[in-house]
């Protein structure tokens, strides 16, 4: 460790090309991520940035005297505590943009899988069960004529309408505010948007006012044509209300990449058979894993270089460095 060199903290497991970046330029100290840090006081004292793809809560903000700077690997940031980041004037960025194509992609794939029952179709073919049963069984669901309500079109929920429009079906989308000047239909509430559609996208952001939404009513609301896929956060999904209405045909389906506690996934899921389950991976394709982890590195450089992050968080300020 050289005295002149900047000192960045990396709190548990991190993108292999945020450590390989960062190493060549900054002592790169990393630590198991407890509640607690646990970081010697000489060490601590010298930390001006965190590199991070998961948590930061009040303690380890507080633990480190002279910290500029927390960078998130993710666009979501919901793992960080940004308020009390903002109140000691710590500036936080995420990785927005760079994985949009990546989600929506997911999002459209996990559709379709969700309608058409791809996955199962593929372990018939080599369970030998066509051979043995024949052809696999008719989907009950498909994507000509549905109506795709989309929750959140923001960067990610706007590229997912996009991809849309070449399937022919109709596009609206619920949002706090509307947005100008797009061919999709704008509800002012998720329950108008959910008893207008039968298909219903979540691309939304953990916050407080997005806890448990989709809830009885809503998937009520969708009906037993309907199919709910969630790309943005478990936070926003009442597990019990999902399990149970898929089990009794309130809801015709679900595809889920994300969960309320991962990696745990409740058990009510697994044993569904018109749930399509992915391991959080939307984001997860080598050239967007390495963009994402060059943007965690870049917006540290940019600090450290100019007094300036590229993908700050609204709710941070970005004063100069003093
Ligand atoms: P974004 O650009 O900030 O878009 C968020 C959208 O949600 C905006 O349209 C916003 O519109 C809307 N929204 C926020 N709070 C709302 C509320 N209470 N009610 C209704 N709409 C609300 O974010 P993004 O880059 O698209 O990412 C969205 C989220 O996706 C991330 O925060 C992350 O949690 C998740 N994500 C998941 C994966 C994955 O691997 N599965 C990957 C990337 C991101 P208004 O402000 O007008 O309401
Ligand atoms: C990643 C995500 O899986 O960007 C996000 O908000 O949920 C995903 O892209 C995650 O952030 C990796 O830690």
């Amino acid at each position: 460790m050289s005295d002149n060199r900047i000192t960045v903290l990396v709190p548990g497991k991190i993108h292999p090309r945020v450590l390989e970046r960062l190493g060549k330029q900054f002592d790169v100290v990393s630590v198991d991520r407890n509640d607690e840090p646990q970081v010697d006081a000489n060490v601590a004292a010298r930390v001006r940035g965190i590199a991070v793809a998961g948590g930061v809560n009040a303690a380890w903000i507080d633990a480190f005297p002279h910290l500029e700077v927390i960078a998130n690997f993710g666009v979501g940031y919901d793992g960080i505590d940004v308020k009390h980041a903002a109140s000691k004037g710590i500036v936080v960025t995420n990785t927005p943009d760079v994985l949009n194509d990546e989600v929506a992609d997911t999002a459209i794939a996990l559709l379709l899988n969700t309608l058409r029952q791809f996955p199962k179709a593929e372990s018939w073919l080599r369970d030998g069960r066509w051979v043995k049963d024949g052809a696999f069984p008719l989907s009950p669901f498909s994507m000509k004529g549905r109506r795709v309500g989309i929750y959140g079109l923001g960067r990610i929920g706007l590229e997912i309408a996009r991809r849309l429009e070449p399937f022919k079906v109709k596009i609206g989308y619920h949002t706090r505010s509307p947005r100008d000047s797009l061919p999709y239909d704008y509800y002012p509430t998720l329950k108008e948007m959910a008893q207008s559609v039968d298909t219903l996208i979540s691309i939304v952001p953990k916050t407080p006012e997005t806890h448990k939404v989709i809830n009885a009513e809503i998937l009520s609301a969708l009906g037993p044509q309907g199919v709910f896929i969630n790309v943005g956060r478990g936070w926003s999904v009442d597990d019990d209300a999902l399990i149970a209405a898929l089990g009794n045909g309130t809801l015709g389906a679900a595809g889920l990449d994300v969960f309320y506690d991962e990696p745990n996934v409740p058990a009510g899921y697994l044993s569904l058979p018109n749930v399509s389950l992915l391991p959080h991976v939307a984001s997860a394709s080598v050239p967007t894993r390495d963009a994402m982890a060059d943007l965690v590195a870049d917006n540290i450089i940019e600090w450290f270089a100019k007094g300036k992050p590229l993908t700050p968080v609204p709710e941070t300020p970005v004063k100069p460095r003093g």
